[in-house]
């Protein structure tokens, strides 16, 4: 006979955390969240990867790019760039992310000293960067000849047809630095000769960077960046169960830091057969995660088999049908909370200790706490980070409103077929997950500074300072239905109605 759960499985929704003693050490400003990324003797030794911040982006197309791996780096956290394309495509993502210098802009805008205002003009709407770098052979490291900047030409007045020449600002006008320079050293040389942008040279006169003044800034004000040892940003990228003997060395060769198994249900041998082939050819070295599962036996299945760590969550997306089109899945609250006793049991048997990411279904910011407090080391998300500025899908006016479109993996717009892959010849051939909008949201930096603000008050709430001591001290309760009602404004009429479950 089939087997029955007592329990109904939960989610996020239906609990809370009780507050728990908190001292006047207890403020936002002293939490500290960082968290490890992949498995390492707790108590023995140092993990060889954390985060400054519990966050990790979705594997998703709407979701990480380079642009948004950069900007949730700089906050302290990892993206995992979507493996729904090709080998060659996903490794250049990767590149892009670790050759990025923070602070140092290999030059995307760039012509040759034949260009004219109108060239000027078209690269500067395809772009939307108005620096434009002048070299020899019109590419990011030719030879310097001069720079195009907006105040160099007045658009109706310059003729469209005026050569580059005439109106860039030429080489023994600009002031320029060696390649070697520090970012600091950089900043005077700004600040002293009043420039926007400095060009930073090869001993050959070669265009190797721009440092703008303006990144400078911005790279100052964030303490809690993620790099590696060569001051590049962690970047982690999606893999497949099908193709990773070619997938895993185009990764690796460009630099990823992480890999994570991409698929819906990792509860497989097919996981098994991955990670073993990874084991094989690189050892320890390159770290991957696995997943996704719902319950203690598919956490043991994925450690024994040598994940780094492990995903929790089937059916909680946001934009996944898995569920109703299925019928497998499992509350997140419940799968998380079933996890993280099974991870605790295993640290307590082999001293390895496995970090578990809950993955799929925060609408709140407080139902990242309320992961956090369960056992989760840190949260993966899709909608909210699909939202921001940074996420690759374009952002259309709605009614008015601004949105930006999200999409699943599982949807016909992304056919990432490998990600629901049993085996066997068939490809997806049913849909898993739909194609929608979700409100913008503005830059990166603002939304996640706000949310993790709100995680380190709740922290403080309950008298922790760090994520396993909220994890020791947590409280928490099933609230009835009747409590959530009263949870949220009621018996008034509201005078600016926004649905909040859309706002993060
Ligand atoms: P959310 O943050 O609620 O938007 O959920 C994102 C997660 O949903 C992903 O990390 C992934 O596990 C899952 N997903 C992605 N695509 C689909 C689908 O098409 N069903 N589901």
């Amino acid at each position: 006979m089939a087997y029955f759960y007592e329990e109904p499985s939960r989610t996020f929704g239906e609990y809370l955390l009780i507050p728990g003693y908190s001292s006047s050490a207890n403020v936002p400003d002293a939490v500290s969240l960082k968290t490890p990324l992949v498995k390492y003797r707790k108590g023995q030794e140092e993990c060889p990867l954390e985060m400054n911040i519990p966050m990790i982006s979705a594997i998703m197309q709407a979701v990480s790019g380079d642009k948004l791996a950069i900007a949730l780096a700089r906050q302290g956290g990892v993206s995992f760039i979507y493996g729904s394309q090709s080998i060659e495509d996903e490794a250049a993502m990767v590149r892009r992310v670790k050759t990025y210098k923070a602070g140092y802009v290999v030059s995307d805008s760039n012509l040759s000293p034949e260009a004219t205002l109108r060239d000027v003009l078209a690269l500067k709407a395809r772009t939307g960067h108005s620096t434009i770098a002048i070299t020899a052979d019109g590419t990011a490291h030719g030879k310097l000849m001069g720079i195009v900047a907006s105040r160099d030409y007045r658009v109706n007045h310059t003729p469209d047809d005026a050569p580059v020449t005439t109106f860039m600002t030429p080489l023994d006008k600009l002031v320029t630095a060696p390649e070697n320079t520090s970012l600091h050293d950089c900043n005077n040389i700004i600040w002293d000769n009043k420039i926007n942008t400095l060009p930073l040279v090869d001993a050959e006169g070669n265009l190797k960077y721009f440092v703008f003044r303006k990144d400078y800034n911005s790279h100052k004000e964030n303490a809690n960046e993620l790099l590696d040892a060569n001051k590049s940003y962690v970047v982690g990228a999606g893999i497949n169960t099908r193709d990773y003997a070619e997938r895993v060395p185009a990764l690796v060769e460009a630099g990823v830091d992480v890999l994570c198994i991409d698929s819906s249900e990792g509860f497989s041998e097919w996981q098994s057969r991955t990670i073993g082939w990874i084991r094989e050819h690189y050892g320890d070295k390159v770290k991957v995660g696995a997943g996704n599962v719902v319950d203690a036996e598919g956490f043991r299945f994925l450690a024994e088999a040598g994940a780094d760590f492990v995903k929790i969550g089937i059916g909680g997306g946001s934009i996944c049908i898995t569920r109703e089109t299925k019928g497998i899945g499992r509350g997140q609250a419940t799968a998380v909370i079933d996890v993280a006793r099974a991870r605790d049991e295993y640290f307590k048997e082999t001293g390895i200790y496995v970090p578990i990411c809950s993955d799929g279904g925060i609408v709140h910011d407080y139902h990242i706490t309320l992961a956090l407090a369960m056992g989760a080391d840190f949260v993966m998300l899709g909608r909210y980070f699909a939202r921001f500025d940074e996420s690759p899908t374009n952002k259309v006016r709605i009614n008015g409103q601004y949105m930006k479109e999200y999409w699943g993996e599982g949807s016909n717009r992304a056919r990432n077929w490998q990600r629901y892959d049993l085996g066997g010849s068939t490809k997806l051939s049913f849909e898993e997950g739909v194609d929608s909008y979700v409100p913008y949201a503005g830059p990166l930096a603002d939304g996640v500074q706000t949310t993790l603000y709100k995680v380190k008050s709740t922290m403080c709430n309950c008298g922790a300072l760090t994520i396993p001591e909220l994890q020791q001290k947590a409280k928490l309760t099933v609230v009835s239905s009747t409590s959530i009602v009263e949870g949220g404004s009621h018996d008034v009429l509201l005078k600016n109605a926004t649905p909040s479950s859309m706002n993060g």
